[in-house]
């Protein structure tokens, strides 16, 4: 961090890690050479394009929470170490939703064909602090306190609040979207809204239930994660968003669902119709399977990549499989892996995972 010189067997390791998986790149004495020196003098190295594609793929291939991993050699990286400016960052952002979510002018896919996308921007040198993004993701809706409790997603106050004292005003919806609060490396922080072009968002209806779409609930297409730092070989690039697609219980089981989120069960179940005097009817868990309908029902309707809990679990024990046919191991965290709903009727809870903790690796920092 700040002041802070990178520390060389971190970034010799990813080096070794790097030309061990890419045989044919040839060169690794000479990089390593390289690589000190850089550091001896300066404190710090510059990844080359290749090495970057690969650790930020890597960090993916790292993340002990996630399900989605089978993917992680299909990471789009967009290099952009360039970008200097917090309006430069901004732009950045907006480029990678309309990228990642297949829409927007020269679009290489249709609208809602989602693909896996990490933006990095310049990392932490000794000289310099990267720019930083406040929000935990790059669409947030607005929750505003009220007297009658919270209007919106009560897990976006403190950030709501953030933006209002910079000067925006939302409109006091459920689901307004929020703007981007970007901390330059130095410098006051900018506010920057997100074109409504760059936001695909997805109306929720039932198959069978007409009543569901007058709750006017919907949710955006692309989750993209952007408070987390991407460490590489001893580097650290604190903005890096990154997004894959949804998987429909962490809208339908999570989002819409906990009590300190939307908290829609009881109204769910109240529309259903259920005995919601007793907990022993079940009624929490019918509402849930019905909301988790909607979500999946919505998304395939509307043309938009999202997976069930099922699927993407079989797909991870496939995952895991592959790794360790390549003669690595796959940690993985239990607690986040088996999905919030339905857990045991999936397979990756019948199990025990690796919980080592590797490098390259996306961490959260204060
Ligand atoms: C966490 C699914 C793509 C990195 C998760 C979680 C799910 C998930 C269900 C748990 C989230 C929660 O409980 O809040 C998927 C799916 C993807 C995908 C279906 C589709 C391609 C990616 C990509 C990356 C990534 C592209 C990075 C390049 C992570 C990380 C976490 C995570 C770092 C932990 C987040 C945290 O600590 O808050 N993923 N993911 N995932 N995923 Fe993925
Ligand atoms: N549960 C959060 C998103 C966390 C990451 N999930 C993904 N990531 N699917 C939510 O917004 O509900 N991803 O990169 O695809």
């Amino acid at each position: 961090v700040n002041g802070c010189t990178i520390d060389l067997r971190e970034a010799e390791r990813f080096i070794r890690l790097y030309h061990a998986e890419h045989p044919s790149a040839g060169g690794l004495q000479a990089r390593l050479r390289d690589v000190a020196r850089d550091v001896a003098r300066y404190g710090t190295y510059t990844h080359t394009y290749e090495e970057l594609e690969f650790g930020a793929r890597v960090a993916w291939r790292n993340s002990n929470r996630c399900i989605g991993r089978l993917y992680w050699r299909s990471l789009k990286v967009r290099d952009r170490r360039e970008v200097s400016t917090a309006e430069g960052l901004a732009l950045e952002c907006v480029a990678h939703l309309r990228a990642a979510t297949g829409s927007g002018a020269g679009a290489q896919a249709p609208a809602g064909k989602i693909r896996p996308t990490i933006t990095v921007l310049p990392p932490d040198t000794p000289a310099l602090r990267g720019p930083r993004i406040l929000n935990d993701q790059l669409i947030r809706y607005a929750g505003y306190r009220t007297r009658d409790g919270v209007v919106g997603d009560p897990a976006n106050v403190a950030l709501t609040e953030a933006a209002q004292a910079l000067g925006w005003q939302g409109r006091g919806g459920k689901f307004d979207v929020l703007p981007l609060i970007i901390h330059p490396g130095r410098g006051r922080p900018l506010l920057c809204n997100l074109p409504g072009d760059a936001v695909l968002e997805v109306p929720l209806t039932h198959p069978e239930y007409p009543w569901f779409e007058e709750l006017g609930l919907r949710w955006h297409a692309v989750p993209a994660i952007s408070n987390m730092c991407l460490e590489i070989g001893g580097l650290c690039y604190p903005c890096a968003p990154f997004n894959g697609w949804y998987m429909g219980t962490e809208i339908g089981a999570r989002n819409l669902a906990d009590a300190d989120r939307y908290d829609l069960l009881p109204v769910v179940a109240g529309r259903l119709g259920l005995d919601t005097s007793s907990e022993r009817s079940l009624w929490r868990d019918h509402a849930m399977v019905e909301l988790n309908v909607a979500v999946l029902h919505s998304f395939e309707r509307a043309g938009v990549t999202m997976t069930d809990h099922h699927t993407e679990s079989r797909r991870f024990l496939t995952h895991l499989e592959r790794e360790e046919k390549a003669g690595r191991v796959c940690p993985a965290d239990w607690s986040w892996i088996v999905p919030p709903m339905s857990g045991s009727a999936t397979p990756v809870f019948h199990r025990y995972y690796d919980t080592r903790v590797l490098t390259p690796a996306f961490v959260h920092h204060d």
